[in-house]
């Protein structure tokens, strides 16, 4: 077992593939077949046109913004292979992968990011959180969810996800506090991108890393490759059957490089090296894993065409997104409370009131 084996204290991290795609790992035996492998290539390459492509529909000014999730496609669509149908997906807001798998589409996503209300409700996702932009508050609703799975006596697993810098928030320990103590099902996803906006991941912990903290909170911890798929998978596969057989919930973290800025109102230049960033180009997820099919002749695809395909495909989703309508006023204050409480009906007449005196000075 991997979450005996390798030890958070000791700063071990779980990895198969080396930059170039080789196994490094002694008597490793491939955890999926070919074709899912070529899959999972797939299912990446389609995240990081979709990212690219969406950085450039905000550049024209046809989104208001948006987190890029480039680099950190293997973790993602690793973890989304795992999640059952009917399990719980609790995430922040850089979960490309996993919305993909879940069943969220594009449009959805777009929308979101075009500042539409409807967006959050994933008409073809099952289980699936609407987005957390309020760092880390999400931790709380996945242990929660997972309380009440337990209570149920399903066999659901709740993937519940934050990012490095989300580890420092009170709502962080709370969540994981709680789940220790009830020991519900849920694999605590970090997506340790080295970068929490500007602020660099060692800046967030005086421990040795953050898969360790697991240890003060009665649950396993482990730190893997989050760039290497196969060790992806097999972290997150022992992860979820942990939980899924009733044995509590598990702190994974996932080691990987946020490749893009934070959002596209950021510039890391202004805070980190040619030098650095290069060096994390040669950990790639998606080149370590073309690599390594190709040098056992498992990829035969034309990736040009296929990388045409998802363009055109991602492009119809964007444009179902752009005409769907505009969002009503109403909305932006309806969907908290079955009755509007007294403060925010004040603060939407406020707002009308900013409107129409924008409108007049138009
Ligand atoms: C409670 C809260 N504080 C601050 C912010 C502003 N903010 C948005 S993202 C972010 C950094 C998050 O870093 P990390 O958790 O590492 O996730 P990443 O963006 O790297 O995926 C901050 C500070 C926020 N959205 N919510
Ligand atoms: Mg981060």
């Amino acid at each position: 077992m991997l979450l005996d084996e390798f030890d958070p204290l000791s700063d071990d991290m779980v990895s198969v593939l080396d930059n170039d795609g080789r196994v490094t790992r002694k008597g490793w035996k491939q955890p999926v077949s070919d074709e899912e492998a070529v899959e999972a290539l797939k299912q990446m390459l389609l995240a990081r046109q979709a990212d690219t492509m969406s950085v450039s529909y905000q550049r024209q000014g046809r989104m208001f913004t948006y987190p890029p999730n480039l680099g950190q496609e293997a973790i993602q669509v690793a973890a989304g292979m795992l999640l059952r149908e009917d399990d719980w997906l609790v995430p922040a807001f850089r979960e490309l992968g996993m919305w993909l798998a879940k069943g969220v589409t594009l449009k959805e996503l777009f929308l979101y990011w075009r500042g539409h209300e409807d967006a959050s409700r994933f008409e073809h996702a099952t289980n699936a959180l609407p987005l957390s932009v309020p760092v880390a508050s999400q931790i709380t609703h996945g242990t929660g969810i997972g309380f009440a799975v337990k209570k149920r006596g399903t066999d659901q697993v709740v993937c519940a996800c934050v990012g490095d810098g989300g580890t420092s928030e009170g709502d962080f320990h709370e969540g994981l506090n709680f789940a220790g103590v009830w020991q519900v099902p849920v694999v605590f996803l970090v997506q340790n991108n080295q970068f929490a906006i500007s602020v660099p991941s060692h800046s967030q912990t005086a421990s040795r890393n953050i898969a360790a903290k697991g240890r003060a909170y009665g649950m396993p911890g482990i730190q893997v490759d989050g760039n290497d798929y196969f060790a992806s998978y097999e972290v997150m596969k022992e992860a979820v059957d942990h939980a899924r057989a009733g044995k509590g919930p598990v702190l994974v973290e996932a080691v990987t490089y946020r490749k893009g800025a934070h959002t596209t109102s950021d510039d890391p230049s202004r805070y980190r090296t040619k030098e650095e960033e290069t060096e994390w180009e040669t950990r790639d997820p998606i080149n370590r894993l073309r690599a390594y099919l190709e040098a056992k002749n498992a990829w035969s695809e034309n990736e040009k065409q296929l990388l045409h395909e998802y363009r055109k495909e991602i492009d119809r989703q964007f444009l179902e997104a752009e005409n769907y309508g505009p969002y009503e006023l109403e909305d932006v204050f309806r969907w908290h409370y079955e009755e509007m409480p007294e403060e925010l009906r004040r603060q939407k007449v406020a707002y009308e009131r900013f409107l129409n005196w924008k409108e007049a000075q138009a």
